[in-house]
């Protein structure tokens, strides 16, 4: 039996299997640059986070409707469940699919055909975070949560990803600050290839509860502190540092050092069918690798639901 867990750091569009993906594309007349599913699989080599962003936006064009959006939801839900996921907050990029022509409403409508009966098909528990893209204009941050204002009844929270270094977190004071507003948690990439810094700004100018990340954070000694202090939580993704080469080998990854730190850290999946691995392949590959006790894997899997969105009794942080 796997160990139940929560998983905070997932992109939706980061699920789509090769196989998946080209039934999508037969499905709807979308053309791949691949032979096949070995030949896609072949592309997976990734020299950064660029490299494997530049794949992730090409092959999410398959995805047109809602029935594609139910479909790929229900693949993630089913392989998360089988791996102990018990409650999922999910990612989604809209202005990845606005871009192409799809809205906002097939998006998260077609997302939510599959996530409103989770509980009852999968026995997962689900919430949604809208990302923007940070690569994208703050402008084009404020419209898409404009474009998503009649779905907020489906929306948890906000996010932000893709291309890190050269757009930090105060590019998008004003979008968390509406964001805010409207009563949406939020949350943010920072510290993935970015420096140090962006976790801080991320916390001071976005005032986000959760980093999304944030191993960079071990560059700086009185931020680690601070990170300990205000109970913090950060989402690692410990595969997925090791395919976009944020650390040389999943034996260097720092998860025991930050654990033994004190850091409220907890595994994710963040793009499964790109890193190798759903949320209990991260927790096998850190505990076979890292030499993980039991002890501390229940600790992560403890942290996973602490740090979650449920509503739930304990005292979380002191902030
Ligand atoms: C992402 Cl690994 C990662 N980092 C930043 N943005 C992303 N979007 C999807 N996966
Ligand atoms: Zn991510």
């Amino acid at each position: 039996m796997p160990l139940p867990k929560a998983e905070l750091h997932l992109h939706i569009e980061g699920t789509l299997e090769p196989e998946l993906a080209f039934a999508l594309a037969v499905r709807n007349g979308v053309e791949l640059p691949y032979a096949d599913t070995d030949a896609l699989r072949a592309a997976y080599r990734f020299e950064d986070l660029q490299s494997f962003l530049d794949l992730y936006y090409e092959l999410m064009t398959v995805l047109r409707t809602e029935q594609d959006f139910e479909d790929l939801a229900n693949a993630y839900l089913a392989r998360a469940a089988a791996q102990g996921v018990r409650h999922a907050e999910i990612f989604f990029d809209p202005q990845a699919h606005l871009a192409r022509g799809v809205g906002m409403g097939t998006v998260v409508e077609g997302l939510w055909r599959a996530l409103g009966k989770s509980e009852q098909n999968h026995g997962v528990s689900t919430q949604l975070i809208l990302c923007f893209l940070r690569d994208e204009s703050a402008e084009s941050a404020l419209g898409t949560l404009r474009a998503a204002e009649p779905y907020l009844d489906r929306i948890t929270g906000v996010g932000l990803d893709s291309a890190e270094v050269g757009h930090p977190p105060a590019k998008f004071r004003r979008v968390y600050e509406a964001a805010a507003a409207l009563g949406l948690r939020r949350v943010a990439h920072a510290g993935e290839e970015g420096p140090p810094e962006y976790i801080a700004e991320a916390l001071d100018v976005l005032g986000v509860e959760r980093i999304d990340h944030g191993l960079r954070c071990l560059e700086d000694p009185a931020l680690v502190e601070r990170l300990v202090r205000e109970r913090v939580p950060l989402t690692l993704c410990p595969l997925s540092n090791v395919r976009l080469r944020t650390v040389d080998t999943l034996a260097d990854h720092p998860l025991p050092a930050m654990l033994d730190a004190g850091l409220l850290c907890t595994v994710n999946s963040d793009d499964p069918a790109y890193f190798g691995g759903y949320a209990g392949d991260n927790f096998d590959a850190v505990r076979d690798t890292l030499g993980l006790t039991e002890e501390r894997l229940r600790e992560l899997a403890r942290n996973s639901f602490l740090a979650s969105f449920l509503e739930h009794d304990e005292e979380r942080r002191a902030r």
